[in-house]
C-alpha cells in the first residue's frame, strides 16, 4: 500500500474580506483535506467563518472548472467544448492581435477585482500585461474608494487606529458595518472590549446582526450619516467638548468647520436622519467625553451620493475630540495604507501609453452596450477575480453587452459564474492552496503568507501563470512576465521598509504571518501628537482647492492624469440621489429605499452556487416592514418582485420590524442563473460624490407580489 503522507502548511484566506485569516492547510497526497484557522494569529484566533470552514470542499467541488473550454452554443447557453491550453491561448492571442490591428489596443479591456486578494494573483496581477498591451485602463472602485478619497484628504495614508487596539477602547462606534457577518475577527475584539465595560454603538439603518448585539443601535435613514456627523460636531463645539489643545496643534480649518456646523443643529439633522435631536446630543456628548473612543468605518457608509462627504465628516470626529491621543482611540478605515507593497512594480503603470482612456468597472454595462459613445468600441474583455453579472450595477445592461456577438469575452474562473457563462473562452483558475502568494489585508496589520501545497485539479492554472503564458504568446519581454511567483513576492514588497524590520519571505514561510513593525496594539497611538501623513502634517478639517480623485491602486496613475472636479473645502451632508426627499417624482413610482448588503453565508457571489452554503444562508429574501407589506397585501413567505426603471428581481418576503417603513433589505451574492434576477438588477451605476464609488444604497424600488 502506498504510504499516506499528511502534512500541514501555512495558508491564508484569499477572499475579499478584511480579516485575511491565517490558515492551517492539511494536505494528504497532494490534496487539501482540511483547513483550520491559525490559533497563533491574534486576530484569526483559530477560527474561520461559516463560508471557509470547509474550504477544501470548494477546491474539489464537482462543478469546479478543470479544463479550458470554447463556447459552442449561443452566448450564455452554457454550451462549451474542452480544448487544450495551447489552443485556448492561441485563440485568445490571435483574436487580440486581430482586434489590435483593426481597432487598436484600447478595444480590449481587463476586468478584475478582489476575488483573490493576493499580491501576485490578485487585483493588480494582470495590470502589467494589459498596460504593456495598451489596453483600456479599467478603474476599479467597488469597495471603499470613496472612503479612501475622503480618508486621504482628511488624515492621509495612515492605517489609523489598529483594529486590535479596540480592546482598550471605552466607546466603540461601528458605523455602517455588519461586523458579525463581514468582519468577524474584529468583532471578537469589540466583544472583549464590551466585556471590559466599553459601550458599543452600531449605526445602521436596519437592525443587522451586529446592531442586535450592540448596547445602542442608532438607525438613521440610509445615506444620512453626513447629517448625523455634522450635528455631532455642532453639539461638541456648542457645548465646548472639543479638545482645544489637540485642535489648535494638530488640525487645519477648525474655525471654518465651526462656522459650517453652526446651522447643522441636531434639530436640523433630526428632520434628515429621523433620529431624535436629543438622541443625537446624547450620542455626541458620550462620544466626546468617553475616552478612548473608537470608530470603525464600514464600507457601506460610502454607498450614497453624499458618501464621500459623510466619511470626511466622520473622519473629523476623533481629531475634534482628541480621541487620537489614546491607545484605542481614533478611527479605522483600511489598515492597508501602512502595508509596504510596491504597487508600481506590480502594475507597471509606466507601461501605459500616454492618453490611454479609463473606463470604470461599475459602468461596464454602459460601456459594453454602446451608451457611452466610445470612439473605439470594446471588442474584447478579459475577466478574472470578478463576477460583474452578479456584483456590478445595472446588470441587465451588462448582460445585454455580453450577449453581443462581436464581443470576445475571456473568463478565468473557478466555476461557470454568471459572467463566465457568457464567455467565448473559459480558463480554469487555480484556487487558494494551489498557488503561492501573500494575501493583503485591508483589516489588520499583518503580512500573511500562503504556501502552494496542493495540486490543482484538472488543468487549472494560477492567474499569474495564465498571464505569463499570454505574455509569452504576445511576445512581451519585461521582467515581470518572467518572474516566478516567489520572485514576484521578493519584488512586490518593500522588504527594506521599517515596517518590515526583521521580516523576510523565509520568516513568513516558517511562521505564516508577521505583524508589521508599526507599534503594538497596546502602545500604538499614531496620531497622539498629530503626525498625520497629509501635506500639512495635520488632520485637515478643511482642504482648500481639493479635487476629486481615485486613489491608486484602484486607478493606476500615469502621465497625463487629469484632476477630477473640485470638492467642497469642508465636509457636509449631501443628500442621496434617490430618496423620497431628494426625488419625490421618482419616489411616487418607487417609494422604497433598498439596501443590499453582504450575505452572512456567502462571500460576495462566491459560495452562492454551493448547495449547503445556500441552505445555511437561506434563499433570497426581502425584509420589509409590516406597514409597507400590509398596503401591498404581502404576507411573510410570499414571493415578491422588487423592481424599478432599471430592472427587477424576486425574493421571499420577510415581514419584520428590523427594518423601518420605507426601507427594504435584500442581501447580495445570489446567482442570477439560480434566481429570478439579483439585487444588482435594480442598482444604479452612478457614482458617489468621491472616488467614483458605487451607490448601492442609493436606489428606490417598488415591491409587489410576484405573479
Ligand atoms: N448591490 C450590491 N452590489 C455590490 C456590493 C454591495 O454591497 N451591494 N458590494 C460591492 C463590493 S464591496 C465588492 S468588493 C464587489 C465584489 O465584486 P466581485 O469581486 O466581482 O465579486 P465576487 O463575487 O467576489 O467575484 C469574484 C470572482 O472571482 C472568482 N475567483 C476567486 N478567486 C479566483 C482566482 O484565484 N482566480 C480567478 N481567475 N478567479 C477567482 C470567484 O470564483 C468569483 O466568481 O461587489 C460589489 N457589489
Ligand atoms: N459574510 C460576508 N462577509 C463579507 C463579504 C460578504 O459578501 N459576506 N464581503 C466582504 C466585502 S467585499 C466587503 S466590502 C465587506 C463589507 O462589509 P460591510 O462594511 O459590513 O458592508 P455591508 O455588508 O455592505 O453593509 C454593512 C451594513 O451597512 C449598512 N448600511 C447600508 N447603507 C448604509 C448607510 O447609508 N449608512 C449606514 N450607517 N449604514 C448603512 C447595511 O445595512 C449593513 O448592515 O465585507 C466583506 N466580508
Ligand atoms: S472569509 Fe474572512 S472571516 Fe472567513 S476565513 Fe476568509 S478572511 Fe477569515
Ligand atoms: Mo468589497
Amino acid at each position: 500500500m502506498a504510504s499516506v503522507l499528511k502534512t500541514t502548511h501555512h495558508g491564508a484566506c484569499p477572499h475579499d474580506c478584511p480579516d485575511t485569516c491565517s490558515m492551517v492547510f492539511e494536505v494528504e497526497n497532494g490534496k487539501l483535506i482540511s483547513v483550520k484557522g491559525n490559533a497563533d494569529h491574534p486576530m484569526t484566533r483559530g477560527g474561520l467563518c461559516v463560508k471557509l470552514k470547509d474550504y477544501e470542499k470548494r477546491h474539489y467541488h464537482p462543478d469546479r472548472l478543470l479544463h479550458p473550454m470554447r463556447r459552442t452554443g449561443p452566448k450564455g447557453s452554457g454550451q462549451f467544448e474542452q480544448i487544450s491550453w495551447d489552443e485556448a491561448l492561441d485563440e485568445i492571442t490571435t483574436r487580440w492581435k486581430a482586434i489590435i490591428d483593426e481597432y487598436g489596443p484600447q478595444a480590449i479591456i481587463p476586468y478584475s477585482y478582489l476575488g483573490h486578494q493576493g499580491l501576485v494573483h490578485g487585483l493588480n496581477g494582470g495590470d502589467a500585461f494589459f498596460n504593456k498591451m495598451g489596453a483600456t485602463v479599467c478603474e476599479r472602485t467597488f469597495c471603499g474608494e470613496g472612503s479612501c478619497t475622503a480618508w486621504l484628504l482628511t488624515v492621509g495614508p495612515t492605517a489609523g487606529l489598529d483594529p486590535e487596539s479596540y480592546v482598550h477602547s471605552k466607546f466603540i462606534v461601528i458605523w455602517g458595518c455588519n461586523s458579525v457577518s463581514t468582519n468577524l475577527h474584529h468583532w471578537h475584539i469589540v466583544k472583549d472590549a464590551q466585556k471590559r465595560g466599553a459601550k458599543v454603538v452600531v449605526i445602521d439603518p436596519y437592525r443587522s446582526r451586529t446592531a442586535k448585539e450592540a448596547d445602542w443601535h442608532i438607525a438613521p435613514k440610509p445615506g444620512t450619516d453626513g447629517a448625523l456627523a455634522m450635528a455631532m460636531m455642532h453639539t461638541i463645539i456648542e457645548e465646548g467638548l472639543q479638545d482645544q489643545d489637540y485642535v489648535d496643534n494638530y488640525t487645519v480649518g477648525f474655525s471654518e468647520l465651526a462656522e459650517r456646523v453652526k446651522t447643522r443643529t441636531p434639530e436640523w439633522a433630526e428632520k434628515i436622519t429621523g433620529i431624535p435631536a436629543e438622541e443625537i446630543r446624547v450620542f455626541a456628548r458620550e462620544y466626546a467625553t468617553t475616552q478612548p473612543a473608537a470608530i470603525r468605518l464600514g464600507v457601506a457608509l460610502e454607498r450614497n451620493f453624499g458618501g464621500g462627504q459623510a466619511i470626511r465628516a466622520v473622519t473629523c470626529l476623533p481629531a475634534l475630540t482628541g480621541a487620537w491621543r489614546h491607545v484605542g482611540g481614533g478611527a479605522t478605515q483600511f489598515p492597508v495604507w501602512e502595508h509596504p507593497y510596491k504597487f508600481d512594480v506590480i502594475s507597471r503603470p509606466d507601461l501605459i501609453p500616454e492618453g490611454t482612456r479609463v473606463i470604470n468597472a461599475i459602468q461596464i454595462g454602459r460601456a459594453l452596450n454602446g451608451e457611452m459613445n466610445l470612439d473605439v468600441p470594446i471588442k474584447s474583455m478579459m475577466c478574472w477575480n470578478a463576477n460583474p453579472v452578479t456584483q456590478a450595477a445595472e446588470t441587465d445592461k451588462i448582460v445585454e453587452g455580453l450577449m453581443r456577438d462581436d464581443l470576445f469575452l475571456v473568463s478565468a474562473e473557478h466555476f461557470l459564474s454568471d459572467t463566465a457563462s457568457y464567455a467565448d473562452i473559459v480558463l480554469p483558475a487555480a484556487m487558494g492552496a494551489e498557488m503561492e502568494d501573500m494575501i493583503l489585508s485591508w483589516g489588520h496589520l499583518y503580512l500573511t503568507y500562503n504556501e502552494k501545497c496542493a495540486e490543482a485539479p484538472g488543468e487549472a492554472l494560477p492567474n499569474n501563470e495564465i498571464f505569463r503564458r499570454l505574455a509569452a504568446k504576445m511576445g512581451y519581454q519585461e521582467d515581470n512576465f518572467k518572474w516566478s511567483d516567489t520572485e514576484c513576492l521578493e519584488n512586490y514588497v518593500d522588504w527594506d521598509s521599517p515596517a518590515c524590520e526583521g521580516i523576510d519571505l523565509d520568516y513568513l514561510r516558517q511562521h505564516g504571518f508577521a505583524r508589521l513593525k508599526v507599534g503594538t496594539p497596546d502602545d500604538r497611538a499614531p496620531h497622539k501628537a498629530g503626525n498625520f501623513p497629509t501635506p500639512t502634517g495635520k488632520c485637515q478639517f478643511m482642504v482648500e482647492g481639493a479635487t476629486n480623485f481615485v486613489a491608486p491602486p484602484f486607478r493606476q496613475m500615469y502621465e497625463g492624469f487629469q484632476p477630477g472636479e473640485p470638492i467642497d473645502s469642508l465636509p457636509d451632508y449631501v443628500p442621496s440621489r434617490e430618496s423620497p426627499e431628494s426625488n419625490p417624482t421618482l419616489a411616487s413610482d418607487y417609494p422604497l429605499n433598498i439596501i443590499s448588503p453582504k450575505s452572512h453565508g456567502f462571500l460576495n457571489s462566491c459560495y452562492a452556487n454551493i448547495e449547503d452554503k445556500i441552505k445555511g444562508q437561506g434563499e433570497q429574501f426581502v425584509m420589509i416592514n409590516a406597514a409597507d407589506a400590509d398596503m401591498r397585501n404581502i404576507q411573510s413567505g410570499d414571493k415578491v418582485r422588487v423592481f424599478n426603471q432599471r430592472g427587477a428581481f424576486e425574493g421571499v418576503a420577510q415581514i419584520t420590524d428590523d427594518v423601518s417603513p420605507g426601507i427594504v433589505v435584500a442581501t447580495l451574492g445570489y446567482w442570477r442563473q439560480l434566481n429570478k434576477g439579483t439585487v444588482n438588477c435594480v442598482s444604479s451605476a452612478e457614482f458617489v460624490d468621491m472616488g467614483h464609488a458605487p451607490t448601492f444604497t442609493d436606489n428606490l424600488v417598488q415591491v409587489s407580489l410576484a405573479s
